[in-house]
């Protein structure tokens, strides 16, 4: 090899390696990391790490981020994607393990309630970011005086318990996907019911040790690993032996009570102390309902609008990696994760921690999942909205139509009763929730997606019924809220109703034809029936006596296509998402023994007066 051809070769290898190393670039190596065990007001120790760009040309502001998860790898995981833009712009990010998780000190509570005023002495999660901003201001070079904090989901929920009395350098938030009531609609329950998978698997997960534990299950299957640990009192003696303070509180708090009310955000916002960008996911496995509430709570005082709510197509947090163009099969046009954390996520804090910038935040920026667009509005529910009701009918039927009376039985039929649609619910055959095999949650990859899978695999089961419109003959965009109503009763003492919502494609779809009667879950909440009358107090149902019960869909804005069908499914079981109800009312199904669970025949009316139904905010016109 001759001198000029090896020179050759060199330049080569030294171009594809500058362009590999380029492509590779640790977003990291650009700061330099210190780190520091802050003490707290009450003497406990946190683990911090502070990463300033290793080129300051100005004083910088603060992102400051908490975490139970653990900072070590999460951290410098998340300037590569989530905080990249904001790292692109230069901040010195603040990454720290609350109390009691991985290298912190102190003792972790799960969801720690809010701290009493009176109490001087008290600590909660706002006094433990307080101190550590006061710390930060002292302790860090080249910082402007200013603070901005965001997190998703715990972390998110920790952003907001900072903004409730707010340090005085905290000039700008972004909760995103935070939970805002774990009995009525996050992470734990819904509507009173309990979500057995995750709430196993995430207590484990926090409360096995200090590190992120994930239970190891003897079954691939979970689906069936949970139906054969049976009753939720099995859960301690056979796994927990009650060495987990949360799975504990489960069980002990069965209704909603003061533990959960406490706990919620609901008595504590009351003002808009910080400007605050909520950050919601249509497809959330996790975390839907709070950030849609919390916006909503403080949107109330928002005297000077300072008060933003952004709701895109993703999964729990996933606008923090990727271009965010698809989620499972459902693919969005765009790439609306990029979108959201360069012109959205960086763009709030630039402006309100740099003064950078134009900010021309709309109220309220969703997309329109069905037509793929982003869509500003003045206001969250928007004003201009009509309701639509659809009413389910025999055959499977479903139009705006009322139901006519129903015709009684007839001589030569006397055992023919129309006016409702019945099936046997069985504890011990549940609906699955997903396709079997139910893989765990952590840190499987289906749990994540789930909510975007095809729903044709609960469909032709006896215990659901289907309701479905025509196919449509012009666009149904829905935008706010959704409501079911369902006149029900069971030869139980006590029961589940769980609906589904649903679009349904047409058939032949040219567009993408694997798609070709694909079923998208657009909502799906469970009902108990012992909470229809109050949360606090639990009811027996007199078995066969008629019900009403309202099931809150929430919100949604998505538009059903023309072609396209609206789908409503109602079942008693969603397993194991949902603990089974066994249907025999007992003061507390987490104490609920193995032999109180039984069969039920449930009856889903839809006559002239218990005319069940689904109730739909619809854009007008539409
Ligand atoms: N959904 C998780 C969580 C948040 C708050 C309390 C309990 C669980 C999370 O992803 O952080």
């Amino acid at each position: 090899m001759n001198a000029t051809f090896r020179l050759v070769i060199a330049a080569l290898v030294a171009i594809v390696v500058a362009t590999y190393s380029h492509g590779q670039e640790k977003v990291v190596n650009r700061f330099n990391k210190t780190e520091a065990m802050i003490a707290m007001r009450d003497g406990v120790k946190l683990y911090t790490t502070i990463y300033v760009p290793k080129e300051v040309k100005e004083k910088l502001p603060f992102i400051f981020l908490r975490t139970p998860y653990g900072i070590e790898s999460r951290g410098p995981g998340s300037l590569q994607s989530y905080l990249k833009d904001l790292a692109d712009e230069g901040y010195i990010f603040v990454f720290q393990d609350i109390r009691g998780r991985h290298k912190s000190d102190g003792t972790f509570v799960m969801s720690r309630s809010p701290r009493d005023p009176k109490d001087a002495k008290a600590i909660d999660e706002n006094t433990d970011t307080n101190d550590t901003i006061d710390w930060l201001l002292k302790n860090v070079e080249s910082n402007n005086g200013k603070v901005g904090m965001l997190g998703i989901s715990y972390p998110g929920w920790l952003t907001q318990m900072a903004a409730l009395d707010p340090h005085p350098a905290l000039k700008a938030v972004s909760p995103q996907a935070s939970p805002a009531d774990q009995f009525l609609g996050d992470d734990f329950h819904h509507n009173g019911a309990f979500r057995l998978s995750y709430g196993f698997e995430y207590v484990a997960m926090m409360e096995t040790d200090k590190l992120n534990t994930m239970f190891k299950f003897d079954r691939f299957d979970t689906y069936e690993w949970y139906l054969k640990l049976g009753a939720l009192s099995n859960v301690n003696p056979k796994y927990f032996k009650g060495k987990m303070p949360t799975w504990n509180d489960f069980v002990k708090h069965s209704n909603y009570d003061d533990f959960w009310q406490k706990q919620a955000f609901a008595p504590y916002l009351t003002k808009v102390t910080v400007p605050s960008l909520h950050v919601a996911g249509w497809f959330d496995q996790e975390d839907f309902y709070g950030p849609l509430k919390i916006y909503e709570l403080l949107e109330k005082h928002d005297k000077n609008n300072q008060n933003f709510l952004v709701v895109g197509p993703w999964n729990h947090g996933g606008w923090a990696n990727g271009p965010g163009n698809s989620l499972g099969r459902i693919k969005f046009e765009s790439d609306t994760g990029r979108y959201f954390r360069e012109k959205v996520q960086a763009a709030w804090f630039n402006f309100h921690l740099k003064g950078k910038g134009d900010l021309r935040q709309p109220e309220a920026l969703l997309f329109q999942t069905g037509t793929n667009k982003w869509v500003a509005h003045e206001n969250w529910p928007p004003k201009n909205v009509a309701t639509k009701k659809l009413y389910f009918h025999s055959g499977g039927r479903m139009n705006e139509e009322t139901p006519p009376a129903p015709r009684p039985p007839t001589r030569s039929q006397p055992w023919k009763r129309e006016g409702f649609d019945s099936y046997t619910s069985d504890p011990a055959n549940p609906v699955p929730y997903r396709p079997r095999p139910v893989t765990p949650t952590y840190p499987g990859k289906e749990w994540q997606i789930w909510m975007v899978e095809d729903q044709r695999f609960a469909q032709g089961r006896p215990d659901v019924l289907t309701y479905e419109t025509e196919p449509l003959t012009e666009d149904v965009v829905v935008a706010g809220s959704l409501t079911a109503k369902l006149f029900a009763s069971t030869t139980g003492s006590d029961s589940d109703f769980i609906v589904r919502l649903i679009d349904v494609y047409p058939e032949s779809y040219p567009a993408d034809p694997s798609m070709g009667g694909f079923q998208l879950l657009i909502s799906g909440e469970p009902v108990r029936a012992r909470f229809r009358k109050s949360f606090e107090k639990p009811e027996p149902v007199k078995p066969n006596e008629v019900n009403e019960y309202t099931i809150n869909l929430h919100w949604s804005h998505h538009c059903f296509r023309k072609g396209h069908k609206i789908m409503v499914q109602v079942q008693s079981t969603w397993f194991p998402l949902i603990d089974r109800n066994p249907q025999r009312f007992v003061p507390n199904i987490f104490e609920a023994k193995d032999r109180d669970f039984e069969a039920a025949t449930q009856r889903i009316y839809r006559t002239a007066n218990w005319h069940s139904h689904i109730r739909m905010q619809v854009l007008k016109g539409s």
